[in-house]
């Protein structure tokens, strides 16, 4: 990463919450989510040519359900201890940003929308596009879609059916106990043995499961993510070596040095980032960076993000290391309208186009955020 950037001059911060219906009820081994409360984060700039504006999308959800996060504490830090850290340091550049929050311990979700609204905004002044600058090598990237626990396994049979139809490269599928095997058994059945397949526990599991994780063996699954709680490192070591699915880590990977911890006790076979989870899409870079030196690959999680996370989303997804297809669906399979940004489409061959102009490169429409907004408060330096 390189700082030819020459900086913008942060004149407010623009803190909104929107509401969001999903598409459907979305259940994992955790809870279920019928809509999404999200905290943006919109910078107001002055850059070398004039005003400028970036966005940021916290994925924290309402409930401290998948992390210790959730939206309002986000909101809470974020005004009385992120922001004011922000003001004083007189950041100026997106790569100035951590270590200014560095001295508030965790808040990663937080953290993470703060600074991709700052690296939008001095994107944008610069003219520059996300992709670009983190390193992006294509131009689309092959996309999945995560599909949640089900009434009936009948209905989600014909719902990855579906979106398998649909041209999406692989289906991902919320597992817990007593939902998994028997589902995963019949998807095999039904729909061959060929298709990208891949369940995630969200945690759910523990090492006196382990039968139970092996009996997926037979599914040739591309992965497994997340089978126990995030704390227990050693113990996915052991599963790793116990089972031929291949262990990846989700929620266990909340910054560079557990991933680091990770990486070198062999603890995943693969690891999923999520920029928010890591505090940043830079420290989502670095630690593709150590994946890739380590050869261990790596994809694109997702947070059911409106067009804004997801733009910035795809720009991170586009980094070489990223081989295996990520979540980070159409915009059609999260959201009946809304749509803040222009949707993402998926295309015949199973990829999402990179957006390609400055900063995220798509546009936030004022007039549907204001439609959802349910609070909005402007936070000025000093
Ligand atoms: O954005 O398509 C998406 C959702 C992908 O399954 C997904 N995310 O653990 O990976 C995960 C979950 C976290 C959110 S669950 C509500
Ligand atoms: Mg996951």
């Amino acid at each position: 990463m390189t700082t030819e950037l020459s900086g913008i001059d942060i004149t407010a911060v623009e803190l909104r919450r929107i509401e969001l219906p999903l598409v459907a009820p979305f259940q994992t081994s955790f809870g279920t989510w019928t809509f999404r409360d999200i905290l943006l984060v919109r910078v107001h700039a002055d850059g070398p040519n004039g005003p400028v504006e970036g966005w940021g999308e916290c994925v924290a959800g309402t409930q401290p359900l998948y992390s210790s996060e959730y939206t309002s504490a986000a909101e809470d830090v974020t005004v009385e201890h992120l922001l004011p850290r922000l003001f004083a340091a007189g950041v100026r550049h997106a790569d100035d940003v951590e270590a200014a929050l560095a001295e508030v311990r965790g808040h990663r979700m937080a953290k993470a929308a703060i600074e991709a609204a700052v690296l939008d905004a001095e994107l944008r002044a610069a003219g520059r596009s996300m992709a670009e600058h983190l390193g992006a090598t294509v131009e689309r990237v092959p996309v999945g879609v995560s599909i949640g626990i089900l009434p009936t396994i009948e209905d989600l049979v014909s719902t990855a059916a579906g979106h398998l139809d649909e041209g999406y490269a692989r289906v991902k599928v919320k597992i817990k106990p007593g939902w998994d095997v028997e589902p995963c058994r019949r998807l095999r059945a039904e729909l061959g043995a060929d298709f990208g397949l891949q369940v995630d526990a969200n945690a759910a599991y523990g090492p006196g499961d382990i039968e139970t994780l092996r009996a997926l063996d037979q599914f040739d699954l591309l992965l497994i993510e997340q089978p126990y709680p995030e704390e227990r490192i050693v113990d996915n070591v052991e599963l790793a070596q116990a089972i031929r699915t291949p262990v990846c880590l989700d929620e266990t990977i909340v910054d560079e040095a557990v991933c680091d911890d990770v990486l070198r006790l062999g603890a995943a076979d693969v690891i999923n980032i999520k920029p928010g989870r890591v505090g940043g899409h830079l420290a989502g870079k670095r630690i593709h960076d150590a994946c890739v030196a380590a050869g261990v690959p790596v994809w694109h999680g997702g947070m059911l993000e409106t067009g804004i996370g997801r733009a910035a989303n795809l720009a991170l997804a586009a980094l070489p290391g990223f081989t295996l297809p990520g979540d980070i669906s159409a915009a059609a399979r999260y959201w009946a309208r809304d749509i803040v940004t222009e949707p993402a489409v998926l295309e015949p061959d199973g990829t999402i186009r990179v957006p390609d102009g400055p900063g995220t490169g798509v546009e936030v429409d004022l007039d549907v955020l204001d439609a959802v907004t349910t609070s909005v408060h402007l936070h000025h330096p000093s």
